[in-house]
């Protein structure tokens, strides 16, 4: 069990939280501040939101003696990433009255909010819930945002199985209604035995737990970074069941080599028996809730409980928990992880549209006018939404009829030409948020990348290179939410203007990379890739991807 003597400080925060109440009524009523008490900035995580500032506008501040610009995050709950064209709608009018106006398309298949005022938080959460949608865990120690393969032409059981992340989302639920008094005003609960919590408790998860779904062979999710990744295993049409991955996860911090990013391990394969699937899920929750480190933070996912007991350890644990054997794991392959840019049919002859949206930022600009041209494709009904794991969004379950409709739209707004012009290393390109609202950035990322990609187009030009689809991800600091390890070229911040360059993952996120140059700044980065990209061209294999020939040339520090 875990080590319950030295718990660190956010433990005792979520124990006295009184079901992640906090302070946080009291303290939307002090005038004197934008902010928020200290320990309730830990649980309104836990309800979706973040406390945030403009880091670019600090030294103004302070030289005027002004509190820091206090906003906040709010990253909704959307299990599977889907949204009717009426939810659309809404999220664009919420978005525009109530933060930046962005609508900031995550890695994990949801949508960000930035700069909502602390006197926005209500009205923003209140018109959500109009509309069904709430941000209840999509951040704390909980399980959050659960993913699943994004694209229904991967397969006819794809809704089936995509069906699964929103009732396990709803199986891991906490079960407190603090969120439901706080911030949508409804009534008090009298009994507090009625938000007893046997998952939860009063501590929670030592730290995040993330879900994902996966039907191969594309891996659109990255799968195997989850805590726990669903590998959909599919026989001559019909669902089998799933293996079952542990301990997936990419944050590490920089000189602290007891932290590192770690691939999930296949720990057996449950069939299709949606009793042994729920309960297997539950209890390999449990066993991270009870054997997870809660005195470090920094090693306390379930990535670092599984090699602490080893992988065998938790199978027979889970077994005793679940009463049943887990099964010898079923064979897979992943060949993708890609998105299907542009307009695809699937089996029921429905039609798909993927447009090109740089780093999940949906907003107009002189490029393309991605945020109208959205509103008027909702507001005509015809298309579902559909967020995928590469913060990208499909338009979905279009008619035949109804293409010409949609179609006429996207041309109206330049949506088109975007999407048919992006080279191709930007449409496999994901940057993180970093500046100017992650607190945590030691770098830029998403306002950075896209000009970088623009000098690293030149360099491939120069090889003839262009169309090798070759997956770069940008993160400002370690922690790795653009999953830069996972990338065949990585940059991970490390200082302002400098980066970790990583090579060598595969195109089918089966293998991370690892640190080849450290520090770079831009000049040094293209110095590099000019003579990386120059042997690759030279001395590939046929077909070689640019990530298998970086491994196989050792281009990593020893
Ligand atoms: Fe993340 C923390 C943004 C996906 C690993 N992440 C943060 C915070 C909340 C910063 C903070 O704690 O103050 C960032 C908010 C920035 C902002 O201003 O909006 C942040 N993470 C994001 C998003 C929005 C990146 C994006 O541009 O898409 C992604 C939101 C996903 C979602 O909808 O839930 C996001 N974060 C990820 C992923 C990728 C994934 O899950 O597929 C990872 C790596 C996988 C993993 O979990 O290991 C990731 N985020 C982290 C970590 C490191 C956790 C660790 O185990 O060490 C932190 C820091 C922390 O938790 O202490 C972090
Ligand atoms: Fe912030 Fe770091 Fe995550 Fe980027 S990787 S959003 S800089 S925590």
């Amino acid at each position: 069990m875990s080590d319950n003597k030295n718990l660190s400080p956010v433990e005792k925060i979520k124990q006295k939280s009184d079901g992640l109440r906090g302070t946080l009524e009291e303290g939307l009523k002090n005038e004197v501040t934008g902010a928020i008490a200290e320990d309730d900035t830990t649980l309104v995580k836990f309800h979706g939101m973040y406390m945030q500032d403009d880091r670019d506008r600090r030294e103004e501040r302070a030289e005027k003696k002004l509190e820091r610009l206090y906003s906040f995050m709010m990253r909704l709950r959307i299990p599977g990433g889907f949204l009717t064209p009426g939810q659309w709608v809404a999220l664009h009018h919420v978005a525009g009255e109530n933060s930046t106006g962005t609508i900031k398309i995550t890695t994990r298949q949801t949508v960000q909010l930035h700069g909502i005022l602390r006197s926005r938080i209500k009205p923003t959460l209140k018109s959500f819930s109009q509309v069904h949608l709430d941000s209840i865990a999509a951040c704390g120690d909980v399980n959050r945002n659960v993913t699943a393969s994004a694209h229904p032409m991967e397969s006819e059981l794809h809704e089936k199985v995509h069906a699964y992340a929103a009732r396990i989302s709803e199986l891991l639920l906490p079960k407190t209604r603090a969120f439901f008094e706080i911030w949508l005003d409804e009534e008090q609960l009298t009994d507090k035995k009625d938000e007893e919590d046997p998952l939860y408790q009063d501590r929670y998860l030592p730290r995040k737990f993330k879900i994902g779904i996966v039907i191969p062979p594309n891996n659109d999710i990255d799968a195997l970074t989850n805590d726990l990744a669903l590998i959909a295993i599919i026989e001559k049409g019909k669902l089998k069941g799933f293996n079952l991955a542990i301990g997936g996860g990419l944050g590490a911090t920089h000189g602290n080599a007891d932290t590192y990013p770690r691939l999930a391990s296949v720990l057996g394969f449950v069939p299709a028996d949606d009793e042994k699937i729920f309960k297997a899920i539950y209890e390999i929750v449990t066993i991270q809730r009870d054997y997870g480190n809660r005195s470090d933070r920094k090693l306390s996912r379930l990535k670092y409980t599984v090699d602490k007991y080893g992988l065998d350890w938790y199978r027979a644990e889970l077994n005793k928990r679940t009463g049943f054997e887990l099964e010898d794991a079923r064979p897979f392959v992943f060949t993708d992880r890609t998105d299907h840019y542009g307009w695809k049919q699937n089996h029921k002859n429905l039609w798909y549209y993927t447009p090109f949206i740089e780093s999940g930022r949906i907003l107009d600009d002189e490029k393309a006018a991605l945020k109208t041209a959205f509103l008027e494709v909702a507001q005509t009904g015809l298309a579902n939404f559909r967020f995928t794991g590469n913060q990208n969004l499909i338009l979905a379950d279009i008619t035949t009829k109804d293409k010409p409709a949609i179609q006429k739209i996207l041309e109206k707004y330049g949506i088109i030409g975007h999407t048919d012009s992006a080279s191709a290393i930007r449409k496999n390109a994901i940057a993180c948020v970093a500046l100017p609202t992650c607190g945590l950035a030691l770098a830029e990322a998403q306002r950075y990348l896209p000009t970088l990609l623009g000098k690293i187009d030149g360099l491939l030009a120069k090889y003839e290179l262009s169309q090798e689809q070759i997956i770069i991800r940008m993160t400002g600091c370690p922690n790795g939410c653009g999953r830069p390890y996972a990338a065949e070229i990585g940059f991970v911040g490390t200082a302002l203007g400098h980066y970790n360059m990583h090579l060598g993952g595969d195109h089918e996120g089966m293998r991370l990379n690892r640190i080849y140059k450290e520090n770079l700044d831009e000049t040094a980065i293209l110095k590099e890739l000019d003579v990386l990209f120059w042997l690759y061209k030279k001395e590939r294999a046929n077909g070689e991807k640019f990530g298998d020939f970086a491994l196989r040339q050792k281009w990593y520090k020893p």
